[in-house]
Parts: C-alpha cells; sequence; structure tokens
C-alpha cells in the first residue's frame, strides 16, 4: 500500500478515487506512453483519455494501453477539460499532456499538496527556477509575456500559468465553473482560481520537446491573442473596480488636452472660439466619468456573487458532511 506522510498526517493513496485525465487531438505516437507511464506510476488510478475527433490511431492506442476512451465532439482543448470535470468522478485529478511532454515520475509530488489537503489546484511549472525545460524561444517568449501581463494584474506571483501539468481537489473540478472552448482554459483556470480563492501550489517539473513527427496544436498568433482576451476578459469580470477606473482615468486625463487648450485661448483672447474643442473635452471628461460609475456598479455586483459562491460551496460542505455522517440513533 502506497503511503505519503506529511507532517503529522499520513494519507492512503489506495483509499483515494485517482483520475487521470489525457486530453488529445492527434497523439497516436505518444499517448500510449503516457498512459503506460502513469499506469506504472499510479497502479490505483483510472486513466481517462479524452478524444477530440482525432483523425490518427490515438483513440486504439490509448485503449490498447490500458485507458478509458472517451469522446468530445466540440473542438478544442477548452471543451474537452470541460468535459472532463463534469464527467469524471474521482477524489483528485491529474491532468497532462498527450504528447509526452511532463514526466510521469512528478506525479507523486504533484498530487502530494492536494491529498495532504492542502492546494485545490498543483501546477507543474515548466518555468520555475530549477527546471530545464526544452522551450522553443518564441514559446518562452510568449510564456513571460502572458505571465507578466497576469501576475501584475491578479497581483500574484506565479512562476507558470500555461502548463497542461496540473492536479485538482475534487471540491475544484467540480465546483469552477469554465467557459472557454481553446487554448486559454489553462489561463483561465489560474485566473478563476486566483478570484475564487482557491489554493494553488507550484512544483517545478521539466517539460522535453515533442518527438519528431509529432505536431503541436498551438497557433501561436491565434491562441496567443485568444490567451491575452481571455486575461483581460476575466480582469473586467473580476476586478471591474480596477478595470473600469483605469478605463475613466485615461479618459479623464484625455480630456484634460482639448480642457487646457481652450483654458489657455480664454486667458488670452477672454473667449471661446473653438466649440469643437469644448464638446469633445465634455465629451470624453463625461465618459471617463461614467466608466467609474460602470465600475462602481459592476464592482458591487462581483462582491454580491462572491457572496453567493462562497454561501453555496458552504452549502455543498454541509449537505456533504450530512450525507458521509452516521444518522443518530433514534431514541
Ligand atoms: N482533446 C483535445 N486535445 C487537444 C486539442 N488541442 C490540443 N490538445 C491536446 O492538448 C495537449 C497540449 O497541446 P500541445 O499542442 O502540446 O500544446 P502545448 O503543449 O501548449 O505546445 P507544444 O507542446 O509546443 O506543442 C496535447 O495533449 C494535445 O493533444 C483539441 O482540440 N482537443
Ligand atoms: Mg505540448
Amino acid at each position: 500500500m502506497l503511503r505519503l506522510a506529511a507532517n503529522e498526517d499520513v494519507v492512503d493513496i489506495s483509499s483515494q478515487r485517482i483520475a487521470v485525465l489525457i486530453p488529445c487531438y492527434n497523439e497516436e505516437l505518444t499517448v500510449a506512453d503516457v498512459v503506460r507511464d502513469f499506469r506504472a506510476e499510479l497502479p490505483h488510478a483510472r486513466i481517462y483519455v479524452f478524444d477530440n475527433n482525432s483523425t490518427d490511431e490515438t483513440a486504439a492506442r490509448a485503449r490498447a494501453a490500458g485507458a478509458t476512451i472517451l469522446s468530445e465532439s466540440r473542438q478544442g482543448k477548452g471543451f474537452v477539460v470541460q468535459a472532463m470535470f463534469r464527467r469524471v468522478d474521482a477524489d483528485v485529478y491529474v491532468m497532462v499532456d498527450g504528447d509526452n511532454a511532463f514526466p510521469a515520475s512528478a506525479v507523486h509530488q504533484l498530487i502530494a499538496p492536494v491529498l495532504r489537503g492542502e492546494a485545490d489546484m498543483v501546477v507543474g511549472s515548466r518555468l520555475h527556477p530549477g527546471t530545464a525545460s526544452e522551450f522553443r524561444p518564441i514559446n518562452r517568449l510568449a510564456n513571460r509575456l502572458v505571465l507578466t501581463v497576469l501576475n501584475s494584474m491578479f497581483r500574484v506571483q506565479l512562476t507558470d500559468v500555461l502548463s497542461g501539468y496540473r492536479a485538482f481537489s475534487r471540491g475544484f473540478v467540480k465546483t469552477l465553473p469554465l467557459f472557454g472552448g481553446g487554448f486559454a482554459i489553462e489561463t483561465e483556470l489560474t485566473i478563476k482560481a486566483v478570484a475564487r480563492g482557491f489554493r494553488i501550489v507550484e512544483i517545478p517539473t521539466s517539460l522535453t520537446a515533442r518527438p519528431e513527427g509529432s505536431h503541436s496544436k498551438v497557433r501561436f498568433f491565434r491562441d496567443g491573442f485568444l490567451i491575452l482576451n481571455t486575461i483581460l476578459a476575466l480582469f473586467r469580470d473580476y476586478q471591474p473596480l480596477t478595470f473600469f477606473g483605469i478605463a475613466g482615468l485615461l479618459l479623464v486625463v484625455l480630456s484634460l488636452i482639448p480642457g487646457v487648450a481652450l483654458m489657455l485661448e480664454y486667458a488670452r483672447r477672454g473667449a471661446f472660439t473653438r466649440p469643437v474643442l469644448a464638446v469633445v473635452a465634455v465629451g470624453l471628461f463625461l465618459s471617463g466619468m461614467l466608466a467609474f460609475a460602470v465600475g462602481l456598479v459592476l464592482h458591487s455586483i462581483a462582491r454580491r456573487s462572491q457572496e453567493f459562491d462562497y454561501q453555496i460551496q458552504v452549502l455543498g460542505d454541509e449537505l456533504r458532511a450530512r450525507v458521509s455522517r452516521p444518522p443518530h440513533d433514534e431514541e
């Protein structure tokens, strides 16, 4: 029996239902190795390959290697992750790419904080100091850019937000609402985890390059734009006062340009002779004020919905506790 000692606690891994989730689109070269490696590391785990309309031998090879195959017809990694979270029932979840880029041996480190109840999401960080990830230079740069934008917007200090190697608690998987269909799914997972107060732990993991003949599914500009757009949209939704406050401030500052020009003119000539400038100045100023007002209203709504979320979570905990608690003896 595998046991994991942590502080005072000893966690019995075999009593936990572990699910390894592998989203795949045309990964026939590598998927069988991934399934076998994880089977060797976690003999009790159930391994699911989510096939997304692959046109090659992905499903057959994964099945032959011992995985359970589930299909998702909506094309895109995000849709697959949504389906995985809704359809698979387990206590601890591991998500890993099917391109054999992540070491299966790191899975014990990855699930340990979840098993100990110390984390809701553990991320295998490929950019953590001390890792030797084989990134293409352009990918490393793009990763750093996304990381800097996200860290500064959400005031966190993460080292990798795009990693596809993660472990999750059941509570996380079953309560996080995901909507993105494409490659922005990792960004969505991380931002929503931060915004909803879930506990995130990062574990250094080295990334290896895809083998010869295996092709990346990422389209650099399209997916890069989608990821930045997702960060901005979630920033607007979760921190509306800051988002609209910044927009409002910019508009008010912009309104000063025609405003000051008008004042100078008035000081020189004693009259306003350029009505268009006045209209622009007032228009910009009022738009800025409107942005502040929108930010304030949305801020209150976001706070209230956070309270609802919290209450729903408490209700869920309460229901789970009731179901697992033995009934009182009737007198
Ligand atoms: N199910 C499904 N999986 C996908 C889809 N696109 C990509 N994936 C899987 O998501 C994982 C990550 O995709 P990759 O192409 O490796 O993306 P990446 O790891 O960010 O980039 P590279 O490793 O440089 O190619 C792989 O297991 C892919 O098979 C899709 O549309 N549907
Ligand atoms: Mg990959």
